[in-house]
């Protein structure tokens, strides 16, 4: 009986064991969202993958992609690209490589399948990858085109360094958002990886990071933007607590997520809460962003000093109607997909107290050249001198 139980012990033990070494496939947390496209784009950005591994290591060795949508995808697009997400943004960063060798729709609405790779997921460690495409310019203004793992049988991959299948966990078909011809430009403004978590402030701290954007004008054209709003609606009385001019934007040109030397300032003067709950609306016309690229736009408060501990402050963009954008070459307001971004929530805490006045124990000095401060001391001085004047005589007297 004793044995019989063991054994069914041991037999849920490996049942969890095995279960628990899958490997979740799902969109990334930074997956490019709903865009227009230019019909011959290149290393357009499509769909962010992650996979994560639980307890084991695994090896991915092929992963296949379904198009749908109206264009011809064999005609229409020119190859698919798998590269490497290594700083996770969802973005094609230039030290990103490939992670295969681009492949093509044989077909429309075919399946593209790139395999004979070998990309190592460690456990713990998630993996990102980015599908981007090149679209060959036959496409028309109109069509749309949208690229999906449609189900586990879609990915190859082994437990690290055996040749044991993965299980695949995951939700069904994973989905890029869609991609439109179009000659007018979008603006993607999402929340920034690098945008800082629940933090604290000094009351009166400059500077102070609240929110970082990540904004990205697609293919079709450069973007000028030429307003954005900030909202806010922490239990701090921002009028109060955040000083007048001093909502700022900056870029954060070396995307740290911090003020770095080369970090511009992205408009000339800083403004400031009205009330309550207020919103401040920064007038461009801020840098021309180039079509296809990313900027990283940081709000930053310099807090007043009046802002009591325990309040809270945060930055946000409440709606897309708050980001107002223009194509440089349709000369159109564009359409910002994104908002609402919200910053993490800071608390206010009271200034540090200066350092406490540390006593240092009196050094008595008595050389009475430098230090003559008192009767006493001066007398005490004369003591020494007389002292020191005798005894020199006396052992003068005895030498001779
Ligand atoms: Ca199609
Ligand atoms: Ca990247
Ligand atoms: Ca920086
Ligand atoms: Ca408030």
């Amino acid at each position: 009986m004793k044995k019989i139980f063991l054994l069914f012990f041991f037999m849920v033990v490996a049942g969890l064991t095995a279960r628990a070494q899958s490997l979740t496939v799902q969109a990334g947390d930074y997956n490019p969202l709903i865009s227009n496209e230019l019909t011959g784009a290149q290393k357009v950005p499509l769909l962010q993958i992650e996979f994560t591994a639980s307890q084991a290591s695994f090896t991915v060795t092929s992963l296949s992609f379904r198009a749908s949508g109206s264009i011809d995808e064999s005609i229409d697009v020119y190859a698919v690209y798998l590269y490497e997400d290594i700083n996770g943004n969802g973005l094609l960063d230039v030290a990103e490589q490939q992670a295969a060798s681009s492949v093509y729709f044989s077909s429309d609405n075919s399946t593209a399948v790139f395999s004979g790779f070998y990309l190592t997921v460690p456990a713990f460690y998630p993996v990102n990858l980015i599908l981007a495409a090149d679209f060959t310019g036959t496409a028309t203004v109109g069509e749309n085109v949208i690229f999906s793992i449609e189900d586990y049988l879609s990915i190859t991959a082994v437990q690290g360094g055996t040749s044991t299948s993965a299980v695949i966990d995951g939700t069904f078909p994973i989905n890029s958002n869609a991609k439109t011809i179009s000659t007018v430009g979008t603006l993607s403004a999402t929340k920034s990886r690098k945008s800082p978590g629940d933090q604290q402030a000094l009351n009166d701290v400059d500077g102070f990071i609240m929110l970082e954007l990540t904004l990205t004008p697609s293919s079709c054209e450069p973007v000028q933007i030429q307003s954005i709003t900030v909202s806010t609606d922490g239990t701090a009385d921002e009028s109060v607590s955040v000083l007048v001019s001093g909502v700022r934007l900056y870029y954060d040109s070396d995307y740290d997520g911090a003020f770095s030397v080369n970090d511009q300032s992205a408009n000339p003067y800083g403004m400031g809460f009205s009330g309550d709950d207020a919103a401040v609306t920064f007038l461009g016309p801020f840098t021309e962003i180039p079509a296809n690229s990313t900027v990283y736009l940081m709000v930053v408060y310099d807090l007043s000093g009046y802002g009591l501990d325990g309040e809270t402050l945060n930055a946000k963009i409440a709606s897309s109607t708050h980001i107002s954008a223009k194509g440089a070459y349709s000369n159109q307001f564009i359409q910002v997909v994104g908002p609402p971004v919200s910053g993490n929530t800071v608390t206010i805490s009271p200034p540090t107290p200066p350092p406490a006045e540390v006593v240092k124990p009196e050094i008595r000095q008595y050389c009475f050249v430098n230090r003559l401060s008192g009767p006493a001391e001066v007398l005490y001085g004369i003591w020494l001198f007389l002292t020191a004047g005798i005894l020199a005589v006396i052992s003068f007297a005895t030498r001779t």
